[in-house]
């Protein structure tokens, strides 16, 4: 008797737990949940918290590097860390030359965190997973917005540098291409407007830049839509035949707090690339920058709004993909 109560009770349980599974992959989109591992791996965002504090407190390049590199993540075959797949012959998605230069202490964030994770919570925690919510932190940790972040990836099983092309915009954009690429992901414009804001932080070589000083167009060597000072102080950091290793803040102003003063610089000229100039120079984004220039809490809304939007791109769940073990490597 006492034996059949038991089975009775987990037969029970069983059902419940398939009956939530099927809900959740019914929902299609929406798959990912808050809490995802409250029961699986319940401090695994206070073991992420400490990894990324430690290695923020080892170099703020941390900050831009893990921001960016959720993005590339993202926006090649979906949030499936497939980006952070090392291949001992090349030709994995790091290795395309479209990578854009990764800081190498995205990377690094996101391998410790996993390891400290994997020492609690072993088989359970995606690198996705790790990477999304350590991108959420490092925005928080230097003056940005936080928020709850959405989780249940799994790991993909595909990484090759011959997918990156085409899926990274270029800093040559003009708005409708930037618009035509994001909304593939199902971002708006105000979307990607809001997630440009992410140039708040870190750096950009000269080489993305550099015709804007030297060579926009046969009438103006200099782009036009430059503050002239700014142009100025540029061309004495990157003067032609630059050393390809020499970078310049992208945020001038306020490099490394994560603010609205991005969308203030463009107002004033201030936008290092053409596609984040282009946001103010565009009328029909402008409006947007101006509000977000005089508005922190419309920036950080928007960009919370955006950044759970972008957690949420093609991403694996259910039984799709794994739970990779090492970060760097697939399952095999
Ligand atoms: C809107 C289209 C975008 C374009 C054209 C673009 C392009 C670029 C370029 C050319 C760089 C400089 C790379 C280098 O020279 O090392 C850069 C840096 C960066 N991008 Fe973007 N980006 C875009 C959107 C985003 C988004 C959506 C995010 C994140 C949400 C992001 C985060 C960053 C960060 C944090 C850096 C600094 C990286 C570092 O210092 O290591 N970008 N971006
Ligand atoms: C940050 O680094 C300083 C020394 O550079 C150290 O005293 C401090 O404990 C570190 N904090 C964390 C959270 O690692
Ligand atoms: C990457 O994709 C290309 C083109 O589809 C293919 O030829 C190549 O074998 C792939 N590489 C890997 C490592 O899967
Ligand atoms: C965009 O949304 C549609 C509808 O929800 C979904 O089917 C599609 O997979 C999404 N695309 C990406 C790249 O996430
Ligand atoms: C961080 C990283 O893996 N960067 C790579 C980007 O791609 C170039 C080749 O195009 C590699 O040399 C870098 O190591």
């Amino acid at each position: 008797m006492e034996m059949k109560k038991e089975v009775e009770i987990r037969g029970g349980w069983w059902v419940v737990v398939v009956m939530v599974m099927i809900m959740a992959m019914g929902r299609g989109e929406g798959q990912l949940v808050q809490n995802f591992y409250a029961l699986s791996c319940p401090n695994v965002e206070a073991i992420v918290r400490q990894a990324v504090i430690t290695k923020m407190n080892q170099t703020f390049v941390t900050v831009p590097a893990t921001l960016r590199l959720f993005f590339h993540d993202c926006f090649i075959q979906g949030c499936d860390a497939s980006i952070m797949i090392a291949s001992p012959i090349g030709g994995a998605e790091k290795d395309a030359p479209d990578n854009l230069s990764l800081a190498g202490d995205g990377f690094d964030t996101v391998i410790k965190a996993k390891q400290a994770v994997e020492a609690v919570c072993p088989g359970v925690v995606s690198c996705a997973d790790i990477l999304a919510i350590a991108a959420r932190d490092v925005v928080a940790f230097s003056g940005g917005p936080s928020f709850i972040v959405e989780l249940g990836r799994r790991d993909g099983m595909v990484s090759n540098a011959s997918l990156v092309s085409g899926n990274l915009p270029e800093p040559s954009f003009n708005l409708n291409q930037l618009n035509q690429l994001f909304s593939q992901k199902n971002l708006t414009q105000i979307d990607m407007i809001a997630l440009s804001g992410a140039h708040t932080v870190g750096f950009s070589h000269c080489d993305r830049f550099s015709n804007r000083l030297y060579s926009y167009s046969s009438v103006s060597t200099v782009d036009p839509s430059f503050n002239a000072n700014y142009a100025q102080q540029l061309m004495a950091a990157c003067p032609r035949n630059v050393n390809p290793n020499i970078a310049v803040n992208l945020d001038p102003v306020t490099p490394k707090t994560f603010d609205n003063i991005y969308y203030q610089n463009l107002v004033a000229g201030k936008g290092l690339l053409s596609s984040d100039e282009v946001l103010f120079t565009d009328p029909a984004s402008q409006p947007t920058v101006i509000d977000f220039a005089s508005n922190p809490s419309d920036f950080n809304a928007a960009f919370i709004t955006a950044m759970i939007k972008l957690g949420r791109v093609g991403v694996k769940t259910g039984f799709l993909g794994e739970i990779r073990s090492d970060c760097t490597a697939f399952n095999s």
